[in-house]
């Protein structure tokens, strides 16, 4: 079955600021709480930190060239908060905008689209240490200010934006389990901080909407989801498995396209869960133009019984992952990547069919897909035959999502390049181009050079 992709599908490839720009102390940057998580003992595997990543900051313009050698023709990254303000709050750094319009200006001189996250983790550090960051609903109101500067500034050339990156895992993995900054271990603070970034989600939506709609662009949020079979036919694990979804997705999704959080979450996370006044959830509800998704792997859910492990076990952290009541397991014959996760092409297929059922058929935009593979040399990185393979199955499935309806607009590689892979350094490499962090080159992988064709044929090869 060789048909292309819709016309205009949107091809692309994704990053983000911690991840790849490096000169993390040097511009007028100030720190963000990614840099004090670095420099936390034991965070992040063999003490890795953010203070050269890729040098993008200074690379940007062969990084721009190379992908439009690879004819990408859209580039998702993100703005780093701290380069903009270096305190949260208050006055801006030149240097930082500065350096967005240059690279915007060269995207765009080379036929590439800027889609702009403003928010992918690396919040200032005096936000946190000061205010409590995501705790603390005084941030809605600095994310506006935050926000706004932004529009101001790159609005005239950036018609696509995404205001938060997956608010789950800076929820969960932040404030629930302690992996990500800001390594906080709580049952209770993945809920205020979610709850916070919603309403700072919406705000900055409304921001846009009222303020530069003269800009006539489109802004939304991504999230991101693992999706969830159930283990057997069995009514309950049927069941857990759309509650394990409901935990993920719903979560976060449910207060912008249906209004308010899921039922199942009030009632099993009980007075936790913190409630939206009946004005924010109007200021909520219908603030996203389109549904960012951010997809890699599935697993197999069910009822938990007695000898089972709880997620919370496996993960090996006592908490607030265990609220939905699920167990989690693997199906023997799904291959893994170099991070342990399974690769289910048909999960993906099964996620977009589930998205556009629960919420009446969005716009959606997988703004980030892909795959480490284990490349210790670069003849390894050379022959990615796993990341290529990958890429081409999750796309096949998306195909099959959009012959059954789904209104699948385009898809972004993660990631362009090798980089920080977030508590595990440098270690994980996720990029279609390697990355050599003795020289600081960049090299299309065999991946690359197949998406490159796959993009130039709108996917008629998958
Ligand atoms: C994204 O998050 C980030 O946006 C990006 O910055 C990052 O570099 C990239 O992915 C790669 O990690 O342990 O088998 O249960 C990924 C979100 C959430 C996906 C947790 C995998 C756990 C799989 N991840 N999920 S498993």
């Amino acid at each position: 079955m060789s048909k292309k992709f819709p016309e205009n599908f949107v091809w692309g490839s994704a990053t983000a600021s911690f991840q790849i720009e490096g000169a993390a102390k040097q511009y007028g940057r100030g720190l963000s709480i990614w840099d004090a998580f670095c420099d936390t003992p034991g965070k992040v595997e063999s003490g890795h930190n953010g203070d050269v990543a890729c040098d993008h900051y200074h690379r940007f313009e062969e990084d721009v060239k190379m992908m439009k050698e690879l004819g990408l023709q859209a580039y998702r990254f993100s703005i780093a908060w701290p380069r903009i303000q270096p305190d949260g709050k208050g006055d801006i750094n030149q240097e930082g905008i500065d350096f967005y319009n240059r690279l915007i200006d060269c995207l765009l001189e080379h036929g590439i689209e800027p889609w702009v996250t403003l928010y992918h983790w690396d919040l200032p550090l005096p936000l946190q240490i000061e205010h409590d960051g995501w705790l603390n609903k005084e941030i809605v109101e600095r994310f506006e200010k935050y926000s706004r500067i932004c529009f101001e500034q790159f609005g005239d050339r950036v018609k696509n934006w995404i205001t938060l990156n997956e608010p789950w895992c800076a929820a969960v993995l932040g404030h629930g389990i302690g992996v990500h900054a800001p390594g906080r271990i709580s049952t209770s603070e993945p809920y205020l901080a979610a709850h916070n970034m919603l309403l700072s989600h919406a705000r900055a939506y409304r921001v846009y909407k009222s303020e530069f709609a003269h800009q006539n662009g489109t802004i939304g949020i991504t999230n991101n989801c693992d999706f969830r079979y159930p283990l057997t036919d069995k009514a309950e694990d049927i069941a857990a498995a759309e509650r394990s979804m409901e935990f993920f997705l719903a979560w976060f999704a449910d207060p912008i396209w249906k209004g308010d959080y899921p039922a199942v979450m009030k009632e099993y996370v009980g007075e936790r869960l913190p409630e939206f006044s009946a004005e924010e959830k109007q200021e909520i509800f219908g603030s996203s133009d389109f549904f960012g998704l951010n997809h890699y792997t599935s697993m197999l859910a069910s009822e938990p019984t007695e000898d089972d492990k709880l997620v919370s076990d496996i993960a090996g952290n006592g908490g607030m992952i265990d609220d939905q009541k699920v167990a989690l397991s693997n199906d023997p014959s799904w291959d893994k990547s170099h991070m342990q996760w399974n690769i289910v092409p048909e999960g993906c297929r099964d996620l977009l069919k589930w998205i556009d059922a629960r919420y009446d058929r969005p716009i959606i935009y997988i703004t980030e897909n892909g795959c480490a593979c284990d490349e210790p040399t670069e003849e390894a990185a050379d022959n990615d035959l796993m990341r290529k393979n990958y890429y081409e199955s999750y796309l096949r499935e998306s195909r099959k999502a959009i012959d059954a309806g789904v209104d699948l607009r385009g898809y972004f590689a993660w990631s362009l390049m090798d980089n920080f892979e977030w508590s595990f350094g440098y270690n994980r490499r996720f990029g279609m181009c390697r990355v050599d962090y003795e020289t600081l080159e960049r090299k299309p992988k065999m991946s690359a050079r197949w998406l490159s064709q796959t993009i130039a044929q709108n996917g008629e090869n998958i």
